[in-house]
């Protein structure tokens, strides 16, 4: 057995999987003996048998689930199978009657392997099928029990694993990371006391406020019915046609025409759980609840340009990403952060906290921090992992509770019901990576793919034959709905507040720095000049206008439209007007993590000074950031003063656009020949346009000159981030290259169109 002392980092439900057991796979076999497995009671036991183990059942820890080393498999020294175990000989060649004759029905070798070849896809995801997913651990700071019973809040230090899967909506399965799109951020919580999900998005606020539209709002983004185009992209006449008759979606677009639709990495962007949810007590008393993750390296962005760039050159952007952080022990970590009020607070409020188009103002209710989250191990098996796992807002713990919010009343139905079908049957909770760390006794029984062993002849309750097991917790143990009173009519509609439907878009608008407001003008202006019917995009013109008549103004201008009147809004109550919220900016988040993990090209060519670009190199990485030695084509450069270096990746592999910064080293020759390759010149270029940092030694200022790029930026003054350094001067020169860095990017740089 394991010795659980040892592993009290991570949850001691859970010994194999999160300690460093867990990256010991139990060589060739499928199962780890039955007198490995840990049980409250471990005897030794004397079997004869690890496939029929014991007899007894392990009491008190998952076995589906605890360790995940029972279903781990590792096949380095093995001889190959069939799913029955028989050895094989031959796979190479199907039997045949006769080299040259028939296959015979009787070769159940080729079968099986056929058949479960036909069979190895599942549907994917209605939404967010495209996703990546890691492993860690969340961390409590405090003993929030004065707010909550939920136990993975019970003491500071606490540990609960995790396990969290990002996404974009619209794509299908092998979509592009880098689409305009909303980002899924579903972390799910192996409590002590059963998994909690919490499936929140990197917007705080939805499209729609009723999951009753919810099949139509993903009918109108998803490609078209008749053509299935286009893929992973908003920018198409149904969503607008749609967005611009549902005003309610207004605040929602606002930020997903922002650049946080971009995000740089799943690990530069915020977590939301969108709804309003509750926190219960010990003893009943209930709060609301707002959850936020923020990362500890910041928010950062791509510019719009560079993301679909980014989609041919990387389809798999934010998944290497993540993998690549996680394997270089970089780990990402988000701190999480709630809001709480009152139900007499929430009543003060200018809208309704059942309006998941809303957000509460950090201004109005502040962050109060509660935890980290660290992700610090990639799952072993996509599928296994990634795809199989299944969220679901449904799977709350004893300490928290919903809302009435309609649209969380509407998903708490449809994600269990979605697995399913996706996952083939009612027993998917028993997929190693759904199942809880704590042990699952109901009479619940059967169905597809059934796991649990369940003994004894009572699957009922009450029953005596039993002894009454398992028995109800009862209020103290078990999960209590908070009694909230309700005395209504039975009806379908709206409270009034929800139809205001500009005014915390404004606030949205109002809180972004010029730069972003830009980008958001840009983002309606791409996606509007993609929707073909006139009249669509000028209802949606009447919209903006209620928002900011600039904003409308300067979308209606590229488009080459005037501003039309506003359209009717939906309620006659005054509206409510919120002063800016400087936390609702991208850059209110510069991060802590300085040039971590930032990707630097250095370009070479045959006349590098190799002195000049190990030096570099040396100082970049030693910072954390990642380096990579471009040039035109793999092999060696010969460096001006002698030695040689490696080209690691070409121009034409790893374009401009996956970099955050570059560099030119020393060597007048390589710069003459740098200078002459368009390939050389289109990287520096959208390094430029794309707001990066450039620092060039010496000679390497050639490049800049041949590339038509400024030294100054449009208002005149100095750009930081066009750095040039003279040969002695490199360490003085790294220092200010990497001050721009670690702030990401110039953007003051930017001009529209651009000038480069
Ligand atoms: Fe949803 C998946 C987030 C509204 C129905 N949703 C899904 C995932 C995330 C969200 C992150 C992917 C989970 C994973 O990685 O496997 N969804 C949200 C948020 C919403 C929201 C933040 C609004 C606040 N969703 C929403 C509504 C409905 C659904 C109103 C239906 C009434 N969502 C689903 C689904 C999915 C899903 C069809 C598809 C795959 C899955 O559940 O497991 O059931």
């Amino acid at each position: 057995g394991m010795d659980l002392a040892d592993q009290i980092d991570y949850n001691v439900n859970k010994p194999g999987e999160y300690g460093d057991a867990a990256r010991d796979p139990q060589p060739g076999q499928t199962a780890k003996p039955a007198s490995d497995i840990v049980t409250a009671s471990t005897a030794v036991e004397n079997i004869a048998s690890p496939k029929t183990g014991s007899g007894q059942p392990p009491i008190g820890v998952n076995n589906t689930n605890a360790p995940l080393d029972r279903v781990r498999a590792d096949s380095s020294d093995r001889v190959m199978t069939t799913n029955q175990g028989v050895p094989i000989a031959d796979n190479q060649n199907s039997l045949k009657a006769g080299l040259r004759g028939p296959t015979l029905m009787e070769d159940f070798i080729l079968r099986e392997k056929i058949t479960h070849f036909d069979h190895e896809r599942i549907p994917e995801r209605i939404v967010h099928a495209r996703g990546s997913a890691a492993h860690g651990y969340f961390e409590s700071y405090q003993d929030l029990s004065a707010l909550t019973r939920a136990n993975i809040f019970s003491a500071p230090g606490k540990k609960t694993p995790v396990f969290v899967r990002f996404s974009t909506v619209a794509g299908e399965r092998g979509s592009t990371d880098t689409a305009r799109d909303v980002r899924g951020f579903a972390v799910k919580f192996y409590t002590d006391e059963g998994n909690w999900d919490l499936v929140g998005n990197n917007i705080p606020v939805f499209f729609i406020q009723d999951a009753m539209k919810f099949p139509d709002l993903v009918h109108a983004v998803k490609p078209e019915p008749h053509n299935a185009i286009p893929q992973a992209a908003s920018a198409h006449d149904t969503f607008w046609d749609f967005a611009s008759l549902m005003p309610e979606s207004m605040h929602m677009l606002m930020w997903t025409m922002s650049d946080r639709a971009i995000p740089r990495s799943y690990r530069t962007m915020q977590g939301f759980g969108v709804h309003t949810f509750r926190l219960v007590n010990a003893v009943g008393d209930s709060v609301f609840v707002k959850f936020h993750w923020s990362p500890l390296a910041g928010t950062h962005s791509l510019v719009w340009d560079e993301a679909v760039k980014i989609s041919g050159a990387d389809p798999d952007f934010h998944r290497r990403d993540l993998w690549e952080a996680i394997e270089a022990g970089e780990f990402p970590e988000y701190e999480l952060a709630i809001q709480v009020f009152t139900e007499e607070q929430a009543d003060s409020f200018p809208f309704d906290v059942l309006d998941a188009t809303k957000i509460v103002p950090e201004e109005l209710v502040p962050l109060q921090p509660i935890g980290k989250m660290v992700l610090n191990r990639n799952p072993d098996n996509f599928f296994a992992e990634t795809e199989q796992v299944a969220f679901c807002t449904a799977h709350i713990v004893p300490g928290i509770d919903f809302t009435n919010d309609p649209l969380l009343q509407g998903r708490i139905h449809s994600y269990v019901d979605t697995q399913i079908s996706r996952l083939g049957g009612p027993n998917f909770h028993e997929i190693p990576i759904n199942a809880p760390v704590t042990q699952v006794h109901n009479n619940q029984r059967d169905g597809m793919h059934r796991q649990t062993i369940n003994r004894g002849r009572v699957s009922y309750e009450p029953n005596s034959l039993g002894g009454g097991c398992p028995f109800q917790g009862g209020k103290m143990t078990g999960f209590t709905s908070f009694p909230q009173p309700m005395v209504e009519d039975k009806v379908r509609g709206k409270p009034a507040l929800f139809a205001d439907h500009y005014s915390q878009a404004r606030l949205f608008w109002q809180s972004q720095t010029p730069v972003e407001k830009n980008h958001i003008i840009g983002g309606f202006r791409f996606e509007l000049t993609r929707v073909q019917v006139p009249a669509i995009r000028e209802r949606m013109l009447s919209m903006l206008v209620n928002v900011d008549e600039a904003l409308a103004a300067a979308v209606a201008d590229g488009l080459g439209m005037d501003v039309p009147p506003p359209q009717p809004l939906a309620t006659t109550r005054p509206l409510p007007s919120y002063p800016p919220s400087p936390s609702l900016s991208l850059f209110a988040r510069p991060g802590q993590t300085g040039i971590h993990t930032r990707r630097v090209a250095v370009l070479v060519a045959n006349g590098t000074d190799v002195d000049s670009a190990r030096a570099i190199y040396a100082s970049l990485l030693a910072d954390g950031a990642v380096p990579r030695i471009v040039g035109s084509k793999l092999g060696k450069v010969a460096g001006c003063h002698g030695g040689t270096l490696d080209v690691e990746i070409t121009l034409e592999a790893g374009p401009s656009v996956i970099y955050d910064a570059m560099i030119v080293p020393a060597g007048e020759q390589a710069a003459q020949a740098l200078s002459m390759d368009a390939n050389a010149l289109e990287f520096v270029r959208l390094q430029y346009r794309h707001c990066k940092p450039i620092m060039v030694v010496d000679a390497g200022a050639q490049l800049l000159a041949k590339a038509d790029i400024p030294a100054n930026l449009p208002d005149g003054t100095p750009d930081p981030g066009i750095i040039g350094a003279e040969p002695n001067d490199v360490p003085a020169a790294l220092d200010a290259f990497k001050e721009v860095l670690a702030a990401h990017r110039v953007y003051l740089r930017e001009t529209d169109p651009p000038m480069v």
